[in-house]
Formats: C-alpha cells, sequence, structure tokens
C-alpha cells in the first residue's frame, strides 16, 4: 500500500467522512477574496483582512510544506422537533466545540504522519489562515455550491474542513471540477435575509450566522426579524439544499452529537445565569463565543423574531 493509501486508510480509521490530498500553492480564487473583502462583506470579522495574504498563499503557513491533506468530519445529525422550536441552535453547535473535537482528531492523523517520516505535520481547523473550502475543492473532496458550501457528492454538505499541513511529499489527487448544482436554486431563494448577493457570494453582513456568532453590539433591526427562531447560526441553507436531504448521514463522532439545545427557553433563560453557570454549562461548546452577553442578545432576538412572525407583522 503506498503512503498516502496508508494515511487515508488511517483517517477513514479515525473516523473522518473523507481526507484528500493536495499541495499548498495559491488557489486559483485568491482575486475572489480581495473583492469581497474590498465590498466589506466581512463586517468586523477583521481577522479575515489581516489573514488575507496567508489565504491567498497557503505555503506561508508552514514554509516547508510540500503537501496538505485534507479532512471532512462530519457532524450531521437529524434534528429533533424540539430542535426546530425557538430558540434554535444550528446543527454544528450542538455537541462539544468542534475546534476542540475535531482539532484532537487531526492531531491523531498528524501523528500517523510524523511516524512515517514527516518532520512536520500541523494541524487546522476553521481558526487558522487557511483557504479551506478551496483546499478540499482541490484535494478532490467536492464543489463549491451556490450557497458557497464545499459540498461532497454522495455526502452534502454537513461536515467540517480540516487540514494538516506537512514536508511528506504525497502525491496530489485530482481535483474535483464538476458543479452539481445545475439550475438548482433553492438555497438562494431560502436564504431569510437575502444574503447572497448573487451564487457564490455571501454577503455575511446580512448572514444569520454572522448576526448571531461574529456581530457585537444590537442586531439591525430589519434583519433582527429575520431571524426564523435562531439564536446561534443557521442552517436553513445547508437544510434545503437536495444534496443533504438525500444523502446526509448521522456523524460517528460521539463528542459532535447533540448535547445542547435552547428549546423551551424563554426571553429570561440567560438573564438568570452569572458567568460562572455559563462557562459551566456552555464553556465546552461553540456558544463561547459570543459568550453570556451574546447569548443574552440573541435568545430575545430569535423569540422577538417569531412573535412578530406569529402577530404576522
Ligand atoms: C468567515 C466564515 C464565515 C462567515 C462568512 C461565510 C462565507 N460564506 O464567506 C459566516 C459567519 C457568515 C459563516 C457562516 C457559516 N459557516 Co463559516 N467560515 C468562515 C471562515 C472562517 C472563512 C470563510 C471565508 O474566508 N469567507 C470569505 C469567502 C470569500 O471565502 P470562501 O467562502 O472560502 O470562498 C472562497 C471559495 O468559495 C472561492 N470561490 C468564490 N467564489 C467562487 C465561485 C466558484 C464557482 C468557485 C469554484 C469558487 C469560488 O473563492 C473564495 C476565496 O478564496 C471559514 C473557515 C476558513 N478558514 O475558511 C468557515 C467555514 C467556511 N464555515 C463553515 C460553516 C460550517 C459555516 C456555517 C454552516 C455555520 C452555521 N451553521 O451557522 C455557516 C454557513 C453560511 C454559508 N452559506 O457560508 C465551514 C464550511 C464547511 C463546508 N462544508 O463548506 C468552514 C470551512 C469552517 C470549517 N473549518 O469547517 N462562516
Ligand atoms: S446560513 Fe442562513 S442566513 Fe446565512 S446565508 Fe445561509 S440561509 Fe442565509
Ligand atoms: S441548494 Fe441547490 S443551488 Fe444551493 S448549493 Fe444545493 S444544489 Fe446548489
Amino acid at each position: 500500500m503506498s503512503l498516502a493509501a496508508e494515511v487515508k486508510a488511517r483517517a477513514a480509521e479515525l473516523g473522518f467522512l473523507a481526507c484528500g490530498i493536495t499541495d499548498p500553492s495559491p488557489p486559483p480564487h485568491g482575486d475572489r477574496l480581495d473583492a469581497w473583502l474590498a465590498r466589506g462583506y466581512a463586517g468586523t470579522m477583521r481577522y479575515l483582512h489581516r489573514q488575507a495574504r496567508r489565504r491567498k498563499n497557503p505555503r506561508i503557513n508552514v514554509p516547508e510544506s510540500l503537501a496538505v491533506v485534507v479532512l471532512l468530519e462530519n457532524y450531521y445529525w437529524p434534528d429533533a422537533a424540539a430542535d426546530l422550536q425557538a430558540p434554535r441552535i444550528a446543527k454544528y453547535a450542538r455537541g462539544e466545540d468542534y475546534h476542540r473535537v475535531t482539532l484532537r482528531r487531526l492531531d491523531a492523523l498528524a501523528e500517523f504522519l510524523l511516524e512515517h517520516g514527516a518532520r512536520v505535520a500541523h494541524s487546522y481547523v476553521d481558526s487558522g489562515p487557511v483557504p479551506e473550502r478551496e483546499l478540499a475543492q482541490r484535494a478532490g473532496l467536492g464543489w463549491i455550491g451556490k450557497n458557497t458550501m464545499l459540498i461532497r457528492p454522495g455526502a452534502g454538505s454537513f461536515f467540517f474542513i480540516g487540514s494538516i499541513f506537512t514536508d511528506l511529499p504525497l502525491p496530489r489527487d485530482p481535483p474535483s471540477t464538476t458543479d452539481h448544482c445545475g439550475s438548482c436554486t433553492r438555497c438562494l431563494d431560502a436564504c431569510p435575509t437575502e444574503a447572497f448577493v448573487e451564487p457564490h457570494v455571501l454577503d455575511a453582513t446580512r448572514c444569520i450566522s454572522y448576526l448571531t456568532i461574529e456581530q457585537r453590539g444590537p442586531i439591525p433591526e430589519p434583519l433582527a426579524e429575520r431571524l426564523e427562531g435562531y439564536a446561534f447560526g443557521c442552517d436553513i441553507c445547508n437544510d434545503v439544499c437536495p444534496w443533504n436531504q438525500r444523502f446526509a448521514q448521522p456523524t460517528a463522532v460521539a463528542e459532535l452529537r447533540p448535547r445542547h439545545s435552547l428549546a423551551g427557553a424563554d426571553e429570561t433563560l440567560f438573564d438568570t445565569m452569572d458567568e460562572d453557570e455559563f462557562q459551566r454549562r456552555y464553556g465546552a461548546s461553540a456558544l463561547e463565543r459570543p459568550g453570556l452577553a451574546g447569548m443574552r442578545r440573541n435568545v430575545r432576538a430569535a423569540l422577538g423574531s417569531l412573535h412578530r412572525q406569529e402577530r404576522g407583522v
């Protein structure tokens, strides 16, 4: 068995949904990142401006790297009835914080690379200056859909993308070249805040995920009305995608299975909680990012959006 095949076999053994290999050279759509930033679509996510140079030339992150092993980590679990009630949490955030869970699992694969001759094996998931969707597409793991998600034929898009930069000279996989969206526009039509400026371009400042997780301060009123009951993240443009409806399978990763729900909570849930209790209950989850103050704001806005819908306002 070749070393690349052994790496993929180990990734499958660790429970990753898929594994592909590419190189750390500049991805072809760097100009789109520049245009996106210039149009202000990143809002207050200033780190995206700071990281742009590295994203456009990912080898800078790990100069010795010759290959990037890209992994998909399935987080899908079917919605229970309670998950559909406001205040809602997006699927990816219902389990333990994936930054920790997936990084641990990527490091286990990095260890395998080190045992097989690598001197460098550096793992990233979400927080590094890595163009994750573009590397995944180039590693043959799927296409970039109109909703901007990396979608894998036969699997959908409910997964995280992780990567390991290594100095092992692993052979590249052929990139994915087929776009399977066709004439479908379900995601574009379903977005309640009209966040898609055009296919493949998302104005993050209008996205519920940004408004409830990244933005500080009050949620702007015209958008707060359209949260559809979400208090953290949003699944709508993934839920409506036929590739998810047909192919998403429950995750095998125990830590990513649901353990957090706000279902049935009223507006006072977080008001009666202090920082210690918030940390005890949600410290190991993604809800830690907006923090207690952010979640107080979000729950009010999520329930408010629903009350307005019920009154037909
Ligand atoms: C900032 C960010 C956000 C922002 C902006 C999202 C966005 N679409 O840009 C907000 C907060 C809104 C967000 C929301 C979500 N996010 Co987010 N996010 C990121 C982050 C940190 C950076 C993305 C970025 O650089 N955006 C700027 C745009 C311009 O870059 P891009 O989306 O990567 O687009 C590139 C390519 O698409 C390509 N490109 C552009 N146009 C075209 C056109 C064609 C035809 C082609 C082929 C390529 C192409 O060029 C672009 C520039 O390199 C990444 C992690 C990472 N390091 O990349 C996670 C990441 C993209 N998010 C992720 C997730 C899971 C989500 C949510 C589903 C969470 C939720 N349920 O609430 C939503 C989905 C919303 C959506 N439809 O994108 C996953 C996506 C996994 C996947 N299957 O694709 C990532 C990869 C994190 C991870 N490691 O798993 N996110
Ligand atoms: S995550 Fe929700 S708000 Fe954001 S683009 Fe998708 S449907 Fe629109
Ligand atoms: S909903 Fe349709 S257009 Fe949108 S990403 Fe899925 S297949 Fe593509």
